[in-house]
């Protein structure tokens, strides 16, 4: 009785371990096919920009930002000073960046248009930390 149990869960599990195998297998294609598309650097646009304070105000080092469409924007922010994040409404873009960490952001950049990036801290974007994103057509 007992014995017919164990040898029932025993072909349970194995029949759970053989679907996951075939699942696995089966799932596999997509899963080349993301990592051709994620190595695909062609369109790469990388642009690196630091965010900080100074006497004068708040900022991100870098004030414009220009792409084609269908370029995929890769952004590395490193915050050195303060607390801030990374903002593009229009992309929905909203990161947080701490302090001397490099946080990468990265998008395809599929509307054309001028759009603000900056700092959603209150009172930062008015002390100056806000750049423009150009996306030409
Ligand atoms: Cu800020």
């Amino acid at each position: 009785m007992n014995t017919k149990i164990v040898l029932g869960i025993v072909a349970l599990v194995v029949l759970v371990v053989a679907v996951i195998g075939f699942v696995n297998i089966f799932g596999s294609p997509s899963t080349i096919g993301d990592v051709v598309k994620t190595t695909n650097t062609e369109n790469v646009k990388e642009f690196v920009m630091e965010s900080f304070y100074d006497e004068n105000g708040i900022w991100f080092s870098l004030k414009d930002i220009s792409v084609s469409k269908g370029d995929i924007v890769r952004i590395k922010v490193t915050n050195i000073k303060g607390h801030h994040d990374f903002v593009i409404d229009e992309y929905g873009i909203k990161k947080d960046t701490p302090l001397n960490e490099e946080v990468i952001i990265e998008f395809t950049a599929d509307k054309a248009g001028e759009f603000i990036y900056y700092c959603s801290v209150p009172g930062h974007r008015q002390k100056g930390q806000w750049g423009t994103l150009r996306v030409i057509e």
